[in-house]
């Protein structure tokens, strides 16, 4: 039996991988300081340190009683690092490089998750890890500093750049969230949505089930050179046919109105998903209504 560190997994992808680990018959140990995660994420079987990954000692004291660790936290939105961008570079950037120092001394292997914000707009086409990175946001330059930094364990390292990742779990209340559990969310209570600009910037969102078992694979795969893997499905959608898809699903009339385009938001984003194939055997299995079918059932039992 093994022991994780999760760092962030109180938040909605580190919650689910928490589960998936324990389900597996490991041990989770959680490092969040629950400024967006939520403790009810985590099964009650993983234990929660409350703190923050800016505290380099604390966290490295919590490695040394692991076997690997998976760094989850992060201010984990383009739009919310952006409004905060010395606490969002303490965060994400320090948080990184500490998780690093403690995997170094403690000789263990690190997944770190970046984020496909690290190639800036690479066009329509299905982006490769071997794309140029350009980003466009502090997130996006955070996540590639952070992915250098990491580098340097050498064979321990490997680095997942998920796409935009949906699913039960992921909580629409802060206007950081994520585009889907927002829109079913103003869907289902009869509000109306605000689609950023016109529509026909497009994204490959990949459900939370599959980036976990992503996840799994790369911490159960063989240290022998650093990896580098997209977290993608290798599909995109237009923000505006998300929109059709989502109100089809809800089974009602969505009300929609344009504002005005982000700032500094990406155009396109699809990612080529056959280096984690081949490395990792790893291939995206939920469709996407199927996914917004199980986001919208738990988002309802939320409401009642
Ligand atoms: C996502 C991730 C981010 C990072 C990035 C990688 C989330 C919350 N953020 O950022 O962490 O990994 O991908 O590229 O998953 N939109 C609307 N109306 C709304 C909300 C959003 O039109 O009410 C648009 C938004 O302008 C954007 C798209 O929907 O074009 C997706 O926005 P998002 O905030 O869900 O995610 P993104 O791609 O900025």
């Amino acid at each position: 039996m093994a022991r994780y560190l999760i760092t962030g997994g109180c938040g909605f992808i580190g919650g689910h991988l928490a589960r998936a680990l324990v389900q597996a018959g490991n041990r989770v140990t959680v490092l969040d300081d629950l400024s967006s995660g939520r403790e009810g994420n985590l099964p009650p079987e993983a234990d929660l340190e409350r703190g923050c990954v800016t505290d380099g000692a604390r966290l490295a004291a919590i490695a040394g009683q692991c076997d690997g660790i998976v760094h989850l936290a992060a201010i984990a939105s383009v739009e919310a690092a952006a409004a905060d961008p010395r606490r969002a570079e303490a965060v994400n950037l320090g948080g990184a490089r500490n998780a690093v120092e403690a995997a170094r001394t403690e000789k263990l292997p690190l997944v770190y998750a970046s984020s496909a914000a690290v190639y800036g707009d690479a066009g329509p086409r299905p982006i490769a890890e071997t794309h140029i990175c350009a980003p466009l946001s502090a997130y996006g330059r955070h996540k590639l500093e952070s992915e250098s930094a990491v580098l340097t364990l050498g064979p321990r390292a490997t680095i997942i750049r998920p796409f935009n990742v949906y699913g039960p779990r992921q909580h629409p209340a802060s206007p950081y969230s994520g585009v889907i559990a927002r829109f079913i969310s103003a869907c289902l209570a009869g509000e109306t949505i605000t689609v950023n600009g016109e529509g026909l910037q497009s994204r490959d969102f990949i459900y939370v089930g599959d980036i976990v078992r992503l996840f799994l694979a790369a911490m159960s795969r063989a240290p022998e050179a650093p990896l580098t893997v997209n977290g993608c499905t290798g599909q995109a959608i237009s923000i505006l046919k998300l929109t059709r898809a989502i109100g089809e699903a809800c089974g009602t009339d969505l009300k929609l109105r344009h504002g005005p385009a982000r700032p500094g938001d990406i155009l396109h984003s699809r990612g080529n998903p056959r280096h984690a194939h081949e490395t990792l055997g790893f291939q995206a299995e939920v469709r996407l209504g199927d996914g917004l079918a199980d986001t919208i059932a738990w988002l309802r039992e939320e409401d009642q």
